[in-house]
């Protein structure tokens, strides 16, 4: 099916199509999100690295994806809360939070947990779907507050086969809460195909089920997310309740640096797709516009870049973590098991 026959909202013209302009987004706001772009394929793209080089932990890449995450962000305003999956794990970057913080959570220091209330960024969720109903809360309770904040909330495709999805979609409709739920539909679940995941469809279709609107976008153009997220945003800070958004991508990039995909990824699908690849898609509109040059975009990637440098240099300076953390702050008293584990650990540590 040709792109265009995929029937996604775009703002950005695809085959032949005319390319539109976002009512209120002037050449400035338009380079933000350019630069918001460049440093989350930076971070991406230097991780990546610093994961072969033995720097990070086990990593998710999210190339390819940085068009949903920028689009989000850039739809909302400082005071609304973002809701991140593991896969959107730079999206704080976007609110102001160091490299180093984040690249100390894919090192497992425990610098790399931020305060949320800090940025209005959550923290980074592991099991799937479990950050839908805390956004769910975080929005209903914003407007209990009478605050007129929103918030939005990042998951997959996988996702919306679990019950916290089900659960915070549902809540969220029934109490009217002002979220926006952004389901990046990036076609796996790990090793699992969409046809595998849902007989629906559309993901869309899901939020029939909870009296909610759906729009449907082409995840790989930053402002047709960005327009569908402000639609939303705007219906949730008038009141009228949450939004479902599928944002539809693919993942051209293993799950993480664990995996190996071309055990179950067609790899010509995967060299295709790059090809739509979102940054190069915005750079290519924003040229045509007469907004970017490549002087202007090599300085944004040489500023990103200095970021990702001086990122992993403040990493690797702080001083190891205690190990002992492992035991504190889940128990005031801990069971007798885990007293012994700890046990353990000093014994072995000689303290
Ligand atoms: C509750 C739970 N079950 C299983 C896993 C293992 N797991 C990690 S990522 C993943 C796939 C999730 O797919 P999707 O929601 O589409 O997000 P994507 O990784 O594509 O961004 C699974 C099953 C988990 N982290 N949490
Ligand atoms: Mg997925």
């Amino acid at each position: 099916m040709s792109i265009v026959e995929q029937g996604l909202s775009r703002v950005i013209g695809v085959e032949g199509e005319p390319d539109r302009r976002v009512e209120g987004l002037d050449d400035e706001a338009l380079l933000a999100i350019h630069r918001s772009l460049v440093l989350l394929r930076t971070y991406d793209d230097r991780s990546v690295v610093y994961h072969s080089q033995g720097r990070i932990g086990t990593y998710a890449i999210f190339r390819g994806h940085e068009a949903v995450q920028a689009g989000l962000v850039h739809a909302l305003e400082d005071r609304d809360w973002v809701f991140p999956s593991y896969r959107d794990s730079a999206i704080g970057l976007l609110r102001g939070l160091p490299a180093s913080t984040i690249l100390q959570w894919w090192r497992g220091h425990p610098t790399g947990w931020w305060n949320p209330a800090d940025v209005n960024v959550a923290s980074l969720c592991v099991p799937i779907a479990s950050q839908v109903p805390h956004a769910a809360g975080m929005a209903w309770g914003l407007r209990l507050k009478g605050s007129d904040a929103v918030a939005g909330v990042l998951f997959g495709d996988g996702a919306t086969s679990e019950g916290a999805f089900h659960e915070g979609a549902n809540l969220a409709a029934v109490m009217r809460a002002p979220l926006v739920l952004l389901c990046n539909n990036n076609q796996w679940a790990i090793s699992t195909p969409l046809e595998a995941q849902t007989a629906a469809e559309r993901l869309s279709d899901k939020a029939i089920g909870y009296g909610m609107p759906a729009l449907r976008v082409d995840g790989h153009d930053v402002l047709a997310v960005l327009e569908a997220a402000r639609e939303g945003v705007a219906r949730a800070r008038a009141g009228d309740g949450p939004t479902f958004i599928e944002a539809v991508t693919y993942r051209s990039a293993p799950h993480a640096t664990a995996d190996d995909p071309s055990l179950y990824i067609d790899p010509a699908r995967v060299e295709a797709e790059r090809e739509r690849d979102c940054v190069a898609v915005y750079e290519a509109y924003l040229t045509r516009l007469g907004v970017l040059d490549d002087r202007r975009a090599s300085e944004v990637r040489d500023e990103a870049l200095a970021t990702m440098r001086e990122g992993i240099r403040a990493a690797e300076d702080e001083p190891a973590g205690d190990p002992e953390l492992l035991f504190a702050h889940a128990y005031a008293d801990p069971p007798s098991a885990l007293a012994r584990d700890l046990e353990e650990l000093r014994r072995v540590h000689g303290r």
